[in-house]
């Protein structure tokens, strides 16, 4: 099964993120967007990972995340990989607050100890909101849209998921198989 490690906003927080992107959803702009239930901060992808090999992932997620406090994480403004001007990937940024620099180091390390890739690239905390359809080209005034919203908004990031995406032509399915929290102190 195809797994990810990942932060899930709270419902009102999604709502609310999921209000502020309105517009941007409702542009016939050539985007695939994500369910708003669907969206989440990744913090380590894993790729198809056997059914017996979960166990040992979800220690490795525990063992991450002992020792690391119930943190405070704030969201704001929208953007796009690789830019705004020629979108591929929409987000919405996220802080890079230490306690989440932390996490997603240690979950990096302990998924290495198991076998899994490092992901080499630099960290960027961002939830996807919508994907650019392959072969779009530059979207003209895209850009403009982007940094005409606004969003702000902090949650208490409580717990770390292990997620499962389930593939189907209509799009990703998100489940979450197994929940750790965070120390509360
Ligand atoms: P991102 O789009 O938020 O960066 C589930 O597929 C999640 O894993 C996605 O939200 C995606 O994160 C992330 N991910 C990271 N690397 C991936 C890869 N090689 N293939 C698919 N998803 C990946």
């Amino acid at each position: 099964m195809r797994l990810f490690v990942a932060v899930n906003l709270p419902g009102g927080v999604r709502d609310d993120l999921s209000r502020a992107a309105a517009p941007l959803r409702e542009t016939p702009f050539p985007v695939k967007w994500i369910e708003p239930d669907g969206v989440h901060l990744t913090l380590k992808f894993l790729g198809d990972v056997a059914e017996e090999r979960v166990r040992a992932v979800v220690l490795g997620i525990e063992d991450a995340c002992r020792g690391v406090m119930v943190f405070t994480l704030g969201m704001s403004g929208f953007g796009a990989f690789p830019s705004p001007q020629r979108p591929r990937v929409i987000w919405v940024g996220c802080e890079p607050v230490p306690a989440l620099e932390l996490l997603q180091h240690g979950m990096e390390r302990e998924m290495q100890l198991l076998g899994f890739p490092l992901d080499g690239r630099p960290f960027q905390p961002h939830l996807t909101l919508g994907r650019v359809r392959r072969g779009a080209g530059a979207l003209p005034g895209f850009a403009a849209l982007l940094d005409a919203l606004s969003f702000e908004c902090e949650f208490l990031v409580e717990s770390v998921d292990l997620m499962q995406s389930t593939l189907s032509r209509a799009g990703a399915r998100y489940t979450r198989r197994h929940a750790v929290p965070l120390d509360a102190g």
